[in-house]
């Protein structure tokens, strides 16, 4: 399989429990390296410019006054599979849906305040992962 990047971001409810270092320990611990790190309390235009996918739907005005209320941290994680294994590691947006183990059961408040976030495909972390990082940001290993 081949080595993938994703686009993960530690949400504003996690920022604020002080689980930054817990959540990032299980990327770690499930084989996902940090490539790229950056915390950043994000403007308004920059939630939506983020989430326009989104933009029309009901839970929209809320997901962007969450997404501003307090600083995220955003990572690149590679992996093999990196996208869709880092999907299932966070679990189902809702966190009463989530599996067991799952990072948005263990720590989420919410649907919306549900901790992380991860690209859904390949396009998805293209674009999220150049949003947030110059190529030169970007720190591969061997
Ligand atoms: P994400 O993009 O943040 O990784 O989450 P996701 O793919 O699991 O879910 P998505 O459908 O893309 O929704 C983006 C984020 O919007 C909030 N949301 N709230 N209250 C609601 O009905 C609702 N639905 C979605 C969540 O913060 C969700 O992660
Ligand atoms: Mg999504």
């Amino acid at each position: 399989m081949a080595l993938e990047q994703t686009l993960s971001i530690i949400k504003p409810d996690a920022v604020k429990r002080d689980l930054i270092g817990r959540i990032l320990a299980r990327f770690e611990a499930e084989g996902f390296r940090i490539v790229a790190a950056k915390m950043l309390h994000l403007s308004e235009a920059q939630a939506q410019g983020f989430y326009a996918e989104h933009e029309g739907k009901a839970f929209f005005a809320g997901l962007v006054d969450y997404m501003t209320s307090a600083p995220i941290m955003v990572t690149v994680l590679e992996k093999e599979n990196a996208i869709g294994d880092y999907r299932t590691l966070i679990g189902a947006t809702n966190p009463e849906e989530a599996a067991p183990g799952t990072i948005r059961r263990d720590f989420a408040l919410s649907k919306t305040q549900n901790s992380v976030h991860g690209s859904d495909g390949p396009s998805s972390a293209e674009r999220e992962i150049a949003y947030f990082f110059a190529e030169s940001e970007i720190c591969p290993r061997d």
